[in-house]
């Protein structure tokens, strides 16, 4: 619940390791025994030698790879209680996506939804905090990314609370387009780009209890799809808009009509599974949508859905829309 003050104890980073990271488990394992007690809590970090909080250094090419990762469970820049908040903004790890040795690295970051203790094993984040102070000049301000990802790996992201951080799980935005061109083309493992964008978008004709949207379809085995919904962060939202409005980014605004902020999930509601055809129609009935917006991911499963650490890909959270409550309903 208090933190540590990082003028008297300095980090290099919270947790640091290399050369061999296969299995490598930070938080809860989610096997159903001690889940709860086995999270962490990452306090406020605002500083790291680094540059993040949990560092992956370079493996052993004969034995190290990055495979069967798993970081879940775990409160970054908020105490067990789930709402005080810390002084922090961090990249969260580092170099975890990569291929060695011709292997590509897979994580499983939250659940697994397997039916085990899957709401413990969402990582609850609160980031960037207090926003307004570290970044007084928005047109000036460089906001960390989530986590520094290459696309050479599959990265499952899935069940979290995530609070105003950067866009996620690829931080994509930075006044260049250059990001997100550069990890659309390395995706095309997993992902079939000709059939849609790597971020899947929603139809802002939806109306409940209807969800309408579409995603680029599954590739190379990943081909199992999920469309997970959330409530929209609306702190991330709206202070992704003013960076991305003052510094006028292409990936996020058109310069005059809109601009779009950090979407991502601060509730999630549940799942549908759905055909992978590239569209979707799902039926959200029962889902606590709350006041405002919604937004979604699509998560590309190797595995049948329920699989006990199963092998999944996440896209990027959708920007966000109001679904259309049903006339009928609310008259009758
Ligand atoms: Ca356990
Ligand atoms: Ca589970």
């Amino acid at each position: 619940m208090h933190d540590v003050d990082q003028n008297v104890a300095p980090l290099e980073a919270v947790i640091e390791t290399g050369r061999v990271n296969n299995n490598m488990r930070v938080g809860t394992d989610g096997n159903g025994l001690n889940d709860a007690e086995e999270r962490n809590v990452f306090g406020g970090v605002a500083a790291a030698g680094d540059g993040n909080i949990i560092e992956i250094y370079g493996q052993n090419g004969a034995v190290g790879r990055c495979t069967n990762i798993v970081i879940a469970g775990n409160y970054f820049g908020v105490a067990v209680d789930g709402a005080t908040r810390f002084t922090n903004s961090m990249l969260i790890v580092d170099h975890f996506t990569r291929t060695v040795s011709g292997v590509r690295s897979d994580c499983q970051f939250g659940s697994d939804f397997d039916g085990v203790s899957d709401d413990i094993e969402a990582n609850v984040i609160f980031m960037n905090n207090p926003f307004g102070v570290i970044f007084s000049d928005p047109s000036v301000a460089i906001v960390p990314g989530f986590c520094n990802l290459t696309a050479e790996g599959t990265l499952s992201l899935r069940g979290n609370k995530l609070v105003n951080n950067n866009l996620l799980p690829f931080s994509y935005g930075n006044a260049s387009s250059s990001q997100l061109i550069n990890f659309t083309n390395y995706e095309s493992a997993v992902m079939d780009l000709t059939t849609g964008p790597i971020i899947p978008t929603l139809n802002a004709t939806s109306t409940y209890p209807h969800l309408i949207g579409t995603f680029a379809m599954g590739t190379g085995g990943f081909t199992n799809i999920i469309i997970d919904v959330y409530q929209l962060d609306q702190e991330g939202w709206n202070n992704g808009k003013t960076i991305a409005g003052a510094q006028n980014w292409p990936e996020l605004t058109d310069g005059a009509s809109y601009t779009n902020g950090f979407a991502q999930g601060s509730k999630y509601l549940g799942s549908r599974v759905v055909p992978n055809t590239g569209n979707f129609n799902i039926d959200i009935s029962g889902m606590d949508l709350g006041p405002g917006q919604v937004t979604v991911t699509a998560n590309y499963s190797a595995d049948p859905v329920g699989t006990h650490k199963g092998r999944v890909h996440t896209s990027n959270f959708s920007m966000p829309i109001y679904v259309i409550p049903d006339g009928a309903e609310s008259v009758g």
